[in-house]
């Protein structure tokens, strides 16, 4: 009894450890169905993002946190550009930039399930320009193709298949 509960203690620690989630999106498609889901946790430094796509398209997906929290189907282009409070350019491997919002490419496996998790450097949960709740929010969306990294404004990742808006986790 006291082995089995010491270590369900040890699987159980490294999860307690984890921040709890700060904020959460549901990325929808363009017929409004859930595709994937996404958690925000406050990381010193910035906010970390771990998404897990359930039905997307096998291949890499550009990914980016984009400046308006609005989903709008079937194209998404209410969510604006990329989230880019210090005015950067766009790409991880672009030396003027990146955006706020730039993040890794997601990679989809062939049955259409993925996950990854990324950082967001110099962003907050809590208020301000570089806070994913500033004023009019910011939404979470993939893309249909591979982003380059470092063609401005948004990778050459092509249009907008998922949005979902990021919101306070309850
Ligand atoms: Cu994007
Ligand atoms: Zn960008």
């Amino acid at each position: 009894m006291v082995r089995s509960l010491a270590a369900l203690a040890v699987a159980v620690l490294p999860l307690a450890a984890r921040a709890a989630p700060g904020a959460r999106a549901d990325l929808k498609n363009a017929g409004g169905e859930t595709v994937a889901t996404a958690t925000f946790a406050a990381v010193p430094d910035g906010v970390e993002v771990t998404v897990v796509a359930a039905k997307l398209s096998p291949g890499p997906h550009g990914f980016h946190v984009h400046a308006v929290g609005k989903c709008e189907a079937p194209d998404f282009k209410s969510a604006g550009g990329h989230f880019n409070p210090r005015d950067r350019k766009h790409g991880l491997e672009n030396a003027a930039g990146p955006h706020a919002g730039d993040m890794p490419n997601l990679v989809v496996g062939a049955d259409g399930k993925g996950t990854a998790t990324s950082k967001l450097g110099g962003v907050t949960l809590d208020s301000g320009p570089a806070s994913l709740f500033h004023e009019g929010g910011t939404a979470l969306v993939v893309h249909a193709d591979a982003d380059d990294m470092k063609t401005d404004p948004s990778g050459n990742s092509g249009a907008r298949v998922a949005c979902g808006v990021v919101e306070r986790a309850k």
